[in-house]
């Protein structure tokens, strides 16, 4: 039998650095919630405060996701010189979990639940395995969370949330469909209902499901359900909502004020290739705007660049857009191909990745270009997305958002979105050209 006494939980950063942009890690509260009372659990965010040197706990555990795979990989192999035993789990060791093995006593595939107890129960007898594999099948109904782990941090004033897992479509550069492939599981409504009882109701609560439209039976029950809380709440959903006057309707009554939707591309062209090309059913992307808008519902729309029909014009009309329709929010990222993607497939397989692994590559900046465009230069594509995201949250633009918005923000949502800005603009700034697990 080994002891198991204490238990280290780590969410690392991109790099060392400080961000603004630090939302609770509900994964890690998850491992918490599961581990046995008698277990000593620390939480030790590295984007909120630098890791101690010293900690020697009898187990830690690393969440990590393909930005940070490189800081994971080195925590976790300063953890192991010091004798520690480290798991790591999350998106990315779920998609490469050989390269994550390099770097730890054990590796988790897919989800906690279950993996980790039985994890925890082999660490106890002495009988660790390599790789442990969580049922992405197995019906969501004892998710739980122990949200004590946060208290007294710094994180941002944002409370998540989630109903459901997965995603109904498959878009090409989307790592949920790699990682959840058997499509949309969601929560017994009673014990979401718990959870959310527990929190603040002057805090928005933001669901972190990546597409709340699962069915339209499974949003109804949610909706008609939370509505009696009185929660404000923010979401990603798909943009097929907006063909739905009732949906939108019922989404603002039950108490939605900021919708996030993925645009992506204003070219149909590149809405086909990504996997997409549903994006238009609810007709004009300045109409779907203004359905959000005319029921108070503020928008953050994010967009990728880099498909084979995009130029360096698409970027900045895609900028004049987002400036035109005054969305509230915005993220103009270039196409990041994940490991886990197709998109990654396809571009490895065409010869046009520049970092095949760039993750790890020490030579990888971020918002450097990953691959070669068809129809303008990785420079190019790298500095025009720069160059827009900086432009829309250059101070003017800020200023005007929330002095003069589209809707009528009530004083939470100026807040909430005067926030986002506020972020989002540091943000930008902070992280474009860092070497990701940068020490310097
Ligand atoms: C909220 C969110 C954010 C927030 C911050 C999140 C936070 N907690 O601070 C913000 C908006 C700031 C953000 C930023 C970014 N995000 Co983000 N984000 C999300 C989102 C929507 C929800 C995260 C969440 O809470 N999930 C719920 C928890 C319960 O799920 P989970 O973390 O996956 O954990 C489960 C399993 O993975 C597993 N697990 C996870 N970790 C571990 C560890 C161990 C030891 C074990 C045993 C198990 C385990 O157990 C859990 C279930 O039981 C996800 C999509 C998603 N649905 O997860 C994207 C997602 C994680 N983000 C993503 C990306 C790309 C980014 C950005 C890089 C975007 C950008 N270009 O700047 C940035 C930078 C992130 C960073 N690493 O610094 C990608 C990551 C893809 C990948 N392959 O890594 C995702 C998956 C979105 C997507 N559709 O592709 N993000
Ligand atoms: S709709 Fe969103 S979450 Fe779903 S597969 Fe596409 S990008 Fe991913």
């Amino acid at each position: 039998m080994r002891a198991l006494r204490t238990l280290s939980l780590i969410r690392p950063n991109m790099g060392d650095w400080r961000s603004s942009d630090a939302f609770t890690p509900l994964a890690l509260a998850i491992l918490a919630a599961r581990t046995p009372a008698d277990v000593e659990v620390r939480l030790f965010d590295e984007r909120l405060a630098a890791l101690p040197a010293d900690d020697c706990p009898d187990l830690a555990a690393i969440t990590v996701e393909t930005f940070t795979a490189r800081r994971a990989y080195a925590i976790a192999d300063a953890y192991r010189e010091r004798g520690v035993t480290v798991v790591l789990g999350g998106y990315h060791p779920s998609a490469l979990p050989d390269e994550a093995a390099r770097h730890a006593d054990a590796v988790v595939v897919g989800d906690a639940e279950g993996a980790w107890e039985s994890l925890l129960d082999d660490f106890r007898r002495g009988r660790l395995q390599r790789f442990y594999h969580g049922d992405t099948r197995r019906p969501l109904d004892d998710v739980r969370l122990d949200r004590r782990l946060f208290a007294g941090k710094p994180y941002v004033p944002i409370q998540l949330a989630q109903f459901g897992r997965g995603c109904r479509f498959a878009c090409d550069f989307c790592s949920i469909r790699a990682f959840y492939p058997d499509g949309v599981r969601v929560r017994p409504l009673a014990s979401l209902l718990d959870e959310l009882a527990q929190l603040e109701r002057r805090k928005l609560v933001f669901f972190v499901d990546d597409n709340l439209f699962s069915t339209r039976p499974q949003i109804d029950a949610l909706l008609n359900a939370i509505k009696p809380l009185q929660l404000r709440w923010a979401c990603q959903i798909s943009i097929d909502a907006a063909r739905d006057d009732a949906l939108l309707d019922q989404l603002r009554a039950a108490g939605c004020r900021i919708a996030i939707i993925g645009f992506e591309s204003l070219e149909a062209t590149n809405l086909k290739q990504m996997g997409k090309p549903w994006n238009k059913v609810a007709g004009r992307y300045l109409d779907v705007v203004k359905k959000f808008h005319a029921r108070g519902i503020a928008l953050y729309g994010t967009f990728v660049f880099g498909y084979d029909h995009d130029t360096v014009d698409s970027i900045r009309r895609s900028l004049d857009f987002a400036l035109e329709a005054r969305l509230d929010i915005v993220n103009l990222n270039p196409l990041t191909p994940t490991p886990d993607s197709p998109l990654y497939a396809r571009l490895r397989d065409e010869g046009r990745l520049l970092w095949r692994e760039w993750w790890i590559d020490p030579g990888y900046r971020y918002g450097a270009p990953i691959f070669t465009p068809r129809r303008m230069s990785a420079e190019q594509l790298a500095e025009e997305c720069f160059t827009a995201k900086r432009t829309f949250y250059a101070w003017r633009h800020v200023a005007t958002r929330i002095a003069r918005p589209a809707l009528q923000l009530d004083a939470f949502q100026t807040a909430v979105v005067a926030l986002a800005n506020h972020i989002s603009r540091q943000e930008v700034m902070r992280k474009q050209n860092r070497a990701l697990g940068d020490r310097s």
